[in-house]
């Protein structure tokens, strides 16, 4: 078996709004993810005053975190992959000047990663845009959108040019084709033309991010961050094959962006026959061409797709509109597990952009019961990772460069797509349930012995499927 590379990054992925609480705290704005009370897929219930959301206090990291590092650390992780909440620094999104004390909460929360040497892998926007942006402005529909985050991205450059020299735009950007005020502040309905033009500025945004990083940090790396949406066709018929190159193209083309500085050239058909006109400006593609370093991405699960769309229909599962595959088993959640995705997955993005990749999220969601003696035997989550890990050492002997691997919530944290505590992810327990009860006490399950011999092992303590 191919083992992983000496310098691979092992670690784990958690994002602002998912664990840090103190969602007003020390001068922080509301955001959209304080917003959606709910979480973010499916009708969306805003918050009105009054209102309590579980991610308010989430599992308070924003307090806890010195004990949290020392627990990663513990199991060896050489990477923490989190995000800046964008409204603790500008608090409403559009003043001329910081806001200090946000600022100063990265601070120490950098300097402790350092003392346990955990390289940061920060996201500047992960599902999340101070609300005041959204409330005055139109969120991402507004080209001064785009100016606003610059000014944010070049504040935290500056500010942490000596601490974080691993950075990513927006999380999962091709999410706000499926729930648009999450990813880019519209609201859910919003028509394909308003929410093309949004992901435009976004896009444009993120070029003008790469620019200013590798101006501030020329030692940094700044990469871009895709749900990785793999979609097989349903059969093997050419309609259902030409389906799948299509549909796969509708969360490729913001790889294509990003990657290759412009837009492929299939998206002008697309727009065309669906009546979209994107505002493009000259100046939008010259931005366009700063290109990020790495390409980065989650995965969870693949889906499937049919030119015979009422099958399509009868075979949709829990994500989108995608068919289920007769050939996987699925989660307590309904995602399709499917860890050969994950080398399909690699492989694909690898012959098609010749970059390093980072799989920046991977795991189980899944419910955990706590034993009689204080033990949770994760037995699932170890296999699912298991069978993942071994996929990626595939990857890796087809010779794709993979440079690290960061899992979805190390420690259980709030769902982003349910709003539930009982979604667990974690190798560390967090004691507090659906409804907000609990001691928030961090316990070690069986799974945190296991990822800490995987890391020790740089994979060798993998078991064969
Ligand atoms: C990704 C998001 C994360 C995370 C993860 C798991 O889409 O980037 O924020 O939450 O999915 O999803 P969930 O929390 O809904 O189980």
């Amino acid at each position: 078996m191919t083992l992983f590379p000496q310098h691979f990054l092992w670690g784990g992925a958690v994002a602002a709004n998912q664990v840090e609480g103190a969602y007003l705290s020390d001068g922080k704005g509301l955001s959209t993810a304080d917003i959606q009370t709910q979480g973010i897929i499916g009708p969306q219930q805003m918050r009105v005053a009054g209102d309590y959301a579980i991610k308010d206090l989430a599992i308070d990291f924003y307090h806890r975190y010195p004990q949290d590092l020392a627990l990663f650390a513990e199991m060896g992780f050489s990477c923490l992959r989190t995000s800046i909440a964008w409204s603790r620094i500008f608090p409403q999104g559009d003043e001329a000047e910081p806001n200090e004390a946000g600022l100063a909460f990265y601070d120490e929360l950098f300097a402790e990663m350092a003392k346990h040497g955990i390289q940061p892998l920060i996201t500047l926007s992960h599902y999340e845009m101070p609300y005041g942006l959204v409330q005055r402005y139109g969120g991402w529909g507004n080209r001064q959108t785009i100016d606003f985050f610059e000014r944010y991205a070049r504040t935290v450059f500056s500010r942490y040019r000596e601490q974080v020299k691993y950075w990513l735009t927006f999380n999962e950007i091709n999410m706000s084709l499926h729930s648009p005020f999450t990813g880019v502040g519209l609201p859910e309905n919003s028509p394909p033309q308003a929410i093309y033009q949004a992901i435009h500025h976004q896009l444009v945004a993120s070029a003008r991010a790469v620019r200013a990083c590798h101006e501030i940090i020329p030692d940094s790396q700044i990469g871009n961050m895709l749900l990785g949406n793999v979609i097989y066709p349903l059969s093997c018929h050419p309609a259902d094959m030409l389906e799948s190159l299509q549909q796969n193209r509708h969360w490729l083309f913001l790889g294509d962006v990003q990657v290759r500085g412009a837009y492929p050239s299939y998206m002008q058909r697309f727009w065309q026959e669906a009546g979209i006109t994107v505002d493009i400006s000259a100046a939008d593609r010259a931005d366009l061409r700063h290109t990020v370093d790495f390409i980065s991405f989650s995965y969870y699960m693949s889906g499937c797709t049919s030119a015979d769309k009422a099958l399509q229909e009868s075979l949709r599962g829990e994500f989108y509109d995608m068919a289920l595959n007769p050939h996987l088993q699925r989660s307590e959640w309904g995602w399709p597990i499917d860890p050969q995705g994950l080398r399909y997955l690699l492989n694909l993005l690898y012959d098609r952009y010749q970059k390093p990749l980072f799989i920046v999220e991977n795991g189980l969601g899944a419910h955990d019961r706590l034993e009689a003696d204080g033990s949770i035997q994760d037995d699932y989550r170890i296999q699912y990772l298991n069978d993942h890990l071994l996929q990626v050492c595939e990857a890796l002997a087809d010779g794709v460069e993979v440079i690290g691997y960061t899992c979805w919530g190390p420690i259980d944290l709030v769902s982003a797509s349910t709003a539930q505590m009982s979604k667990r992810y974690g190798f560390i327990h967090v004691d507090r349930d659906d409804a907000g009860q609990g001691s928030l006490q961090r316990r070690r399950k069986k799974s945190f012995f296991w990822y800490r011999e995987v890391i020790q092992s740089q994979g060798a303590s993998l078991k064969p499927v």
